[in-house]
């Protein structure tokens, strides 16, 4: 036992002690188990550290909590999540009541405290609520989502006449992660795309609704994987899991292996003996959302025309041009699953009009090129057929009427931070992705934080902290930043390539903090960049992206013919996907990049909107394995979730902080001024129970509506001293009702 807790148990036993008159031996008892208790299982949260600032005892004691089978940790009201590995009894419809109600240090750290707080918050206070899931892949971000809304579904057990939104809800998740999910080197079920999903309550507080965003779904899977990776699920469950009747009408066979999109033989039976199961839980998620027979259909017809497509082969022609051999039945199961012709099909994938000032010329693709047709179609189709599915599901969850007092609280479980040994244009948007939603966390916590103060009248000292604002800036600045830059050589006529997009990048940015020039040394390898590479200094760490293919990836083009082609699909949902692409204008669409630039900013836009409670999860070995927590990989996350940051400006500030009313109705039984008799302003009994609770100057402030408390362990006291009192009333009472 350290000095200080021996302190900290001397500072409780003064405070229960002058409670307790009649039974101070067992007090001591119960605070010596206490002590041995925190010993082996740590504290719950960071803040109550002795050496906050240590990221050794940071990690200290999420290993210890982790080897309990303890994954939740606190820093103040943000909620550090473990990845377990292994089923835990922890999320239970009893252990769900112990969070009913409570505030965060009545009950151990769960996920379901942040979802309670957010409901009680939105409910009682009119505060509309988001929850922020962050941590890098296979940390756990989708599982805690799917907690905080079985949560709430079961928090609004009680009212009536919710149950099908529920349901919908609840199942619109099997359904996005079929289509959306896929299995990584990382994590079998990692989720590809972006989600942010609103909960809508009525103003009797049960969910009436919902509304999902996605955000840049990765298609390149729907073309090639990585060694050991898979296509989306959706694929294989269809291949699994059909029945004779549909593959036949899918003209279908069932391996993986004979299509060349789901040819990553290795990894394709990993999960195969759950296939099939898994397609009839889709199936079924389809029926709740109330998708019907011939849209189900639609959408298998479009999944199994992306498997015979990748099939289709080109051969060279004497002329050096692409064709596709007449007996080829690959072109011909698509023409007839998507409704359109199968001559123009094999058409626009070995040519293309070019609209030359009036003239329209028809000119032959080489292999090369119909070969990017053929994965450009591919990627579109699934891509589109995505976010159909998205706004499909929006339909379904959508109100039946919008109540005017209804509100929200919105989940995001999005990418988090990715350095791989090589990083492309994807890693380049989910970094960008990260630090706007970093700059946000500093925005909201820190400014708010700060406002608060201010508010309240309260003395703020200032902490020192470092402000991303600058690499966002960097990114995303009009003219000068890297998209800008980016845009400028996918618009630029002529001659633009990856490396000349490099030679621009250097010389606009070259001696900016954050960006280091293909010419520097890469302070992590200490090796000479490569030619077609630059680094940033991101608030994470340095990331060296590799430009190759940086532009054709930003311009995500399809041929205009193919697009033609696509919105007169006899499929509904294929000809509603295409039919939007302005195929008249003149003007060309938006990059990339810059889509999802904006629809970023119109995320921040939602979020700020909102109060914020944070998850950050940790993932605790590279090997998917209970029971493994490496300290190297820990820590490289903490890191880079700047959580010592994040503990460092708590600690700075105020732990905790109460309305003085509700800090009086739960405490004021600990002090007889206050108790039984106390009629005055809750300031006032506020400040005669702190007195007698003998607080000192250091660990609290008056604020004009709310008391401030430093450290939680103030309040842990004053809370175990509560408990103990209301023990000893509710035997007091029970004796006077026995007779005794
Ligand atoms: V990715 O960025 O989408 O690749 P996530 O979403 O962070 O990733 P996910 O929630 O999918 O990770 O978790 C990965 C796997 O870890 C799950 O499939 C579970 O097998 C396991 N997991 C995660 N959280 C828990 C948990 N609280 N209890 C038990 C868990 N297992
Ligand atoms: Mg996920």
């Amino acid at each position: 036992m350290g000095f200080s807790e021996v302190k900290d148990c001397q500072g409780l036993l003064y405070r229960i002690g002058r409670l307790r008159h009649h039974r101070p031996v067992s007090v001591q008892g119960v605070m010596e188990h206490a002590l041995q208790h925190r010993e082996r299982v740590g504290v719950q949260d960071f803040v109550l550290l002795e050496d906050y600032t240590s990221e050794a005892a940071f990690i200290d004691n999420l290993r210890k909590r982790f080897s309990e089978n303890i994954i939740y940790t606190y820093i103040g009201n943000v909620l550090i999540s473990v990845n377990p590995y292994k089923d835990l009894p922890i999320y239970t419809e009893e252990k769900a009541k112990l969070y009913y109600n409570k505030a965060f240090f009545e009950a151990p750290p769960h996920v379901f405290a942040i979802a309670d707080n957010a409901y009680r918050s939105l409910m009682f206070e009119h505060r509309e609520q988001c929850i922020l899931i962050s941590g890098e892949s296979g940390s756990g971000k989708t599982e805690a989502s799917k907690k905080v809304l079985e949560y709430i579904a079961a928090r609004t057990n009680h009212i009536r006449n919710v149950e099908t939104v529920k349901d919908k809800l609840l199942q619109s998740n099997p359904l996005l992660e079929a289509f959306g999910n896929a299995k990584t080197n990382r994590n079998d079920n990692s989720s590809r795309f972006g989600k942010y999903m609103d909960i809508q309550f009525n103003y009797e507080g049960a969910p009436e609704g919902g509304h999902i965003l996605n955000y840049l779904l990765e298609k390149s899977r729907v073309v090639s994987q990585m060694t050991g990776e898979r296509n989306f699920h959706i694929f294989y469950h269809l291949l699994a899991g059909a029945d004779q009747e549909l593959m036949k009408h899918l003209k279908l066979q069932g391996r993986p292996e004979a299509y060349k999109y789901t040819t990553n033989t290795h990894s394709t039976f990993i999960q195969k003996t759950n296939d099939a199961d898994q397609f009839r839980i889709v199936q079924e998620a389809m029926k709740v959302i109330e998708i019907g027979e011939t849209e189900q259909r639609e959408m298998f017809e479009i999944v199994a025309s992306v498997l015979h497509l990748g099939n289709v082969k080109f051969v060279q022609n004497d002329k050096g041009y692409a064709e596709i051999l007449s007996h080829d039945s690959n072109t011909g199961n698509v023409a007839e699953l998507l409704k359109v012709s199968a001559v123009k099909l094999r058409e626009v994938l070995t040519s293309r009009t070019i609209d030359a000032r009036g003239d329209v010329v028809n000119t032959p693709l080489d292999l090369e090129q119909s070969q990017y047709a053929r994965d450009a179609l591919a990627k579109a189709i699934y891509d589109k057929h995505f976010s159909w599915l998205v706004s499909r599901l929006n339909a379904s969850l959508a109100p039946k009427e919008r109540d005017p007092r209804a509100s929200v609280i919105g989940i995001l479980d999005i990418y988090g931070f990715e350095i791989f040994p090589k990083n492309s244009f994807e890693q380049f948007c989910i970094n960008f992705c990260n630090e706007k939603l970093q700059q946000l966390f500093i925005q909201l916590t820190l400014k708010q934080e700060q406002e608060e103060y201010l508010r309240e009248g309260i003395a703020w000292e200032p902490v020192e902290y470092f402000n991303n604002i600058v690499i966002c800036d960097l990114i995303e600045a009009r003219h000068k930043g890297i998209i800008s830059i980016l845009d400028d050589e996918c618009l630029r006529p002529g001659d633009a390539t990856d490396a000349s997009f490099l030679e621009k990048l250097t010389q606009h940015l070259d001696g900016h903090a954050h960006y280091k020039s293909h010419r520097k040394v890469d302070s992590k390898t200490q090796k000479l960049m490569g030619r077609d590479e630059f680094c940033l200094v991101h608030y994470a760490g340095e990331v060296t992206y590799n430009v190759n293919t940086f532009l054709e990836k930003n311009n995500d083009l399809l041929f205009r013919d193919i697009q033609v082609l696509m919105a007169a699909s006899g499929n509904n949902i294929v000809a509603n996907c295409f039919k939007d692409t302005n195929l008249t204008s003149k003007k060309r669409p938006e990059t990339a990049i810059t889509q999802f630039k904006n629809s970023l900013n119109d995320l921040i836009k939602i979020l700020s909107s909102k109060e914020p409670s944070y998850i950050r999860c940790i993932k605790p070995n590279d090997f998917k394995t209970p029971m493994q927590f490496d300290d190297k990989l820990v820590s490289h996350q903490v890191k880079y979730l700047g959580l010592m940051e994040n503990l460092r400006v708590r600690r700075a500030g105020f732990a905790y902080r109460r309305t003085y009313e509700a800090f009086l109705v739960r405490y004021k039984c600990l002090s007889a001024d206050t108790w039984p008799n106390y009629r005055g302003p809750a300031r006032e009994g506020v400040q005669r129970l702190v007195e007698a609770l003998n607080y000192e100057r250091e660990e609290y402030r008056m604020g004009n509506s709310k008391i401030f408390i430093r450290f939680p362990k103030t309040l842990f006291e004053t809370e175990d001293a509560f408990q103990i009192k209301k023990n000893d009333i509710a035997t007091i009472i029970q004796s006077r009702w026995r007779g005794y």
